[in-house]
């Protein structure tokens, strides 16, 4: 069952893994350098040793696909996952008039008072950029993270490219490619983004119809965004596939700093200690063609029985 990688990887970080400050103030144990790989064939890769929410990564893939980098997109999906980031560009600036949110991340998770008028002022803030279309155009935006970089890099000649559909149409003219590569890091943007990307840049293969995919990942919270990642990445490869009418092959998955953050140990040690399931199976719609005309109800997932959620607290 190959979930096992995902916990063999947590094992890994609890016993080899060290100490180390981080960013965001919070302590990680970590390790760098470490490979994973899926067989897409063997089941759909969403853990089942903790409830993964599916629909929450449907919708930010999809969000990603529309070449959207505006929050608003996801609140509509009632996703919530990156709320924190375009919370703290509001409060960073002059049109910011609450109680003072110097250091939120932080002072939530150690003071709950402050927690509790945080988690008020965010919940306001996501109502506005419902409601007012002026301010989420403002406010909702997370920079050129993501979906600008894979659907619209821009050129040195003003213009734009769009790397996924550019890298789909040579898998279908020329499979054997080596050259078969989508990049988010883009260092002239990178200061300009809420948060520089996680998942930097991935690569397709394709070998006796099978089409697999690689992804590099800088920085992975193994808790929190790795599960995530996986499903994503798992799911981009199928829809892929799916256009290219090819078979799925492996989703390997690189990561560089591979880190448990210190207020996640226990629910790891928790997760360690549950049986996986089988993984479940994924449906696509068989009569859309293209990725980009896929809507949340095409994906289906099938047979998905997993363990309770476990909570944990992001850091910011
Ligand atoms: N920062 C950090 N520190 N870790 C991350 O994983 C992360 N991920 C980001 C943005 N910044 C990040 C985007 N992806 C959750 C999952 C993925 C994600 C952000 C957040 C998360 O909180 N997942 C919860 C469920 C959340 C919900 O139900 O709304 C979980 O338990 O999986
Ligand atoms: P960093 O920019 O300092 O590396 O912080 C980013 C944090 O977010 C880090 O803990 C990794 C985590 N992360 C994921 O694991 N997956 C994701 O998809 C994203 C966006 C972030």
């Amino acid at each position: 069952m190959s979930e096992q990688a995902y916990l063999d990887l947590v094992e890994n970080i609890l016993t080899k893994g060290e100490t180390r400050t981080d960013r965001t103030g919070t302590g990680t144990k970590s390790i760098f350098g470490y490979q994973m790989r899926f067989s897409l064939k063997e089941g759909f890769p969403l853990l089942t040793t903790k409830k993964v929410p599916f629909s929450l990564i449907k919708s930010e893939l999809l969000w990603f696909l529309r070449g959207d980098t505006n929050i608003r997109y996801l609140l509509e999906h009632n996703n919530h996952i990156w709320d924190e980031w375009a919370f703290q560009r509001f409060v960073e600036s002059e049109d910011y008039q609450g109680p003072d949110m110097t250091d939120f991340g932080r002072r939530a998770q150690q003071d709950e008072t402050f927690n509790c008028l945080y988690q008020q002022e965010k919940e306001q803030f996501c109502q506005r950029i419902l409601a007012d279309e002026d301010f989420a155009q403002r406010y909702g935006e997370l920079g050129p993270v993501y979906g600008k970089q894979w659907c619209s890099w821009e050129k040195r000649d003003g213009s734009t490219l769009n790397q996924l559909k550019n890298v789909i149409d040579e898998i279908k003219r020329n499979p054997d490619s080596r050259r078969l590569i989508v990049s988010a890091w883009n260092p002239e943007d990178v200061d300009a983004m809420a948060l520089p990307p996680c998942h930097v840049l991935f690569q397709f293969y394709v070998q006796n119809g099978k089409l697999s995919c690689q992804l590099y990942q800088r920085s992975g919270d193994v808790f929190l965004g790795v599960p995530f990642n996986i499903a994503s990445y798992a799911l981009l490869t199928h829809l892929i596939a799916h256009e290219c009418q090819l078979e799925v092959g492996d989703f390997v998955h690189t990561l560089g700093d591979a880190h448990i953050y210190l207020n996640h140990i226990e629910q790891m040690q928790e997760q360690l200690k549950r049986t996986p399931y089988p993984f479940p199976t994924l449906k696509l719609n068989p009569d859309k063609a293209s990725i980009f005309d896929f809507t949340i109800d095409d994906i289906q997932l099938e047979n998905y029985q997993s363990h309770p959620a476990i909570k944990g607290k992001v850091a910011v």
